[in-house]
């Protein structure tokens, strides 16, 4: 279990520093999950790519190949449906992330004053 940080400073252990540290949390969790997923599609991409070079290898005979082409098939299409999954999913869930981000962002970063150009 992850410690409660003190957010506000004041010495005490509040609501407010619950929330945040819960907020916290749940972008970690997100995270980690957005790793995992980024993870499996470069594996089968990389699977796809390996699985070629290894198919057009001297080590497979050409009757091998022909046996499994329906299997072959089968295998470079759901390696594909992962990685689109995985681009269709990331693509959908920066929308509603987007604007967790845009709230976090203007509710705890003060503006600066920009300082004034002197006039010439
Ligand atoms: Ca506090």
């Amino acid at each position: 279990m992850a410690q409660i940080i003190d957010i506000d400073n004041d010495g005490k252990i509040g609501k407010k520093d619950i929330d945040g540290n819960s907020a916290l949390l749940e972008i970690q969790l997100r995270e980690e999950k957005a790793d995992s997923q980024r993870r499996m599609a470069w594996a089968a991409i990389i699977s796809m790519i390996v699985f070629t070079m290894f198919l057009f290898s001297p080590i497979i005979s050409d009757s091998r190949v022909q046996a499994l082409a329906d299997l072959l098939g089968l295998f470079y299409i759901a390696q594909a449906g992962v990685v689109g999954a995985y681009m269709g999913v990331t693509a959908w869930m920066s929308k509603g992330q987007s604007s967790v981000i845009s709230q976090i962002s203007t509710s705890s970063v003060k503006k600066v004053p920009q300082p004034q150009q002197p006039e010439i």
